[in-house]
């Protein structure tokens, strides 16, 4: 039977600031932690410099240039039938220190004509106030969210966008893949806990009550946020973002079940269970313990997060991993976590571990437990791509991914869960936050722009355009053969 998807389903694509605006140092902005990321690849980790060296290479200085080709990215956007268009407010374009006084205007009319432009097109902007990046002023200043100084700089931040746009945006989601702040490779984007550090992504080391503390002031900064938006704007819809990387246990032997178990709640759980049900779960003082954690908690913090809950959970989904005790799982990799490798899988050319089944019961597994509408808003599959003599770029592998993820979502719709949305990542080719890269490729339309800087910035549209657009139009209903 086909597969049938409600009526007023969001089909769309999601960005991010840093890795698709360019214009880094235009009209204002300030640098943002992703500025000081050099490029590297699967083999050669990011390199992180403490200032901006002239000879060295920032592809996010530049992304797609998306800054100046606004215009023309929404209206090929709108061409594929979007309804949604995830991104993200950078920061530091709006407050280029993170720590002014006044926000910078120029940043905020460049999104005024974002909006505007997707008002045009019918396409509804999910925002996402943080998507791994904040002003790099903060990271020298305070290490990033290790300090609580953060928390009033975010809600500041937030409560001015919040006003200047109430009327532009009503779905907002306050920080990109919280959950990777509890990996050290999470910490360098995420939370910024990179003060001084020079040398590889891969390198810095940071405690897991860094980590911790990290992500507690981010839950309260979320929670405040959430509270306000409730309050002074009714009509705004606050979610939360969670990477998902399911597990599953490598074996039926108990001790792989429990490992897979804490695996599940340190990965998948723990930040959501906070940001859904409004309280740090049981199962976290142990961990806490075991691990060395002890949160400064300051009174309000709890109320904070128990009035923040937010109204619909959104998360990524790429890949899935195994869990074992047994010496012999392979690992391999994503771009925030490593996990074991499973046989009954295969992988991308990043080595990212296919699985839409899993995203089927990912669906469930989330539904059943939080019982508030989902939205996935990201999936998608880095590739390399070759344009054709005559401009073409023939995509087979991505269709299929693609139709296999939105069969999947239908299933998980059949087996009653509340599923409203679906934002492929990079609708438009873009910069790999874990890479650095241009030429992993996410995108239906392809962007001439290259690892080593040059490029035309030329759009061109993939086989994939064409065939999500069938998808979009047909609902759901056709396309996916
Ligand atoms: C997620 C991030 C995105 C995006 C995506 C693909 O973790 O939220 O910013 O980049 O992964 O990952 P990558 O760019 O490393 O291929």
């Amino acid at each position: 039977m086909a597969v049938k998807f409600p009526e007023g389903f969001f089909w769309g694509g999601a960005t991010a600031a840093n890795q698709f605006e360019g214009a880094w140092n235009v009209d204002g902005r300030g640098p943002s932690v992703d500025d000081h990321f050099m490029g590297g690849s699967f083999e050669k980790p990011r390199e992180i410099t403490v200032d901006i060296e002239a000879d060295k290479l920032y592809p996010n200085h530049d992304g797609i240039d998306f800054y100046h080709h606004y215009a023309e990215d929404i209206a090929l956007f709108a061409e594929m039938g979007f309804n949604i268009f995830r991104m993200s407010i950078s920061w530091s374009r709006i407050f280029p220190n993170g720590d002014d006084e006044q926000p910078n205007e120029a940043g905020l009319a460049f999104y005024d004509r974002v909006f505007d432009e997707c008002k045009k097109h019918g396409i509804e902007p999910l925002v996402t106030l943080s998507h791994y990046e904040m002003p790099y002023h903060l990271v020298e200043k305070y290490n990033g969210w290790e300090s609580r100084e953060l928390i009033d700089l975010f809600v500041k931040y937030a409560a001015t966008v919040f006003e200047r746009y109430q009327d532009k945006v009503t779905y907002w989601l306050t920080f990109n893949e919280i959950n990777t702040g509890t990996s050290s490779l999470g910490a360098m984007m995420s939370t910024g806990l990179i003060k001084g550090y020079e040398g590889p992504a891969s390198g810095i080391e940071v405690t897991p009550q860094q980590c911790y503390q990290a992500l507690h002031h981010q839950f309260v900064a979320s929670g405040r946020v959430v509270r306000l938006a409730h309050e002074k704007y009714p009509q705004f819809k606050m979610g939360n973002m969670d990477c998902f990387i399911l597990s599953y246990p490598a074996t039926c032997d108990p001790a792989d079940i429990l490992a897979n178990q804490e695996e599940m709640r340190r990965m998948n759980w723990f930040c959501s269970d906070v940001q859904v049900r409004g309280a740090y779960p049981s199962y976290a003082r142990r961990y806490f313990r075991e691990h060395g954690v002890e949160l400064k908690i300051e009174d309000g913090d709890l109320q904070d997060i128990a009035d923040g809950t937010v109204d619909f959970y959104t998360f990524s989904y790429y890949m899935s991993s195994i869990v074992g005790t047994h010496d012999d799982v392979e690992q391999t990799q994503g771009n925030m976590t490593f996990g074991g490798k499973n046989p009954y899988l295969e992988s991308t050319d990043w080595g990212w571990q296919i699985d839409p089944t899993g995203l089927r019961f990912a669906l469930n597994e989330i539904y059943d437990r939080y019982q508030i509408p989902l939205m996935v808003v990201e999936n998608g599959m880095g590739a390399k791509d070759e344009v054709t003599a005559d401009g073409k770029i023939h995509d087979d592998y991505r269709i299929e991914y693609l139709k296999k993820h939105v069969r999947a979502m239908g299933e998980a719709i059949d087996d009653g869960v509340d599923l409203i949305g679906y934002t492929w990542w990079g609708p438009i080719d873009l910069v790999s936050a874990g890479t650095g890269e241009m030429r992993k490729r996410y995108g239906f339309i392809y962007v001439d722009k290259h690892d080593d800087g040059t490029g035309t910035y030329e759009r061109l549209r993939k086989d994939s355009f064409f065939a999500y657009q069938k998808i979009i139009k047909s609902n759901g209903a056709e396309g996916l053969e």
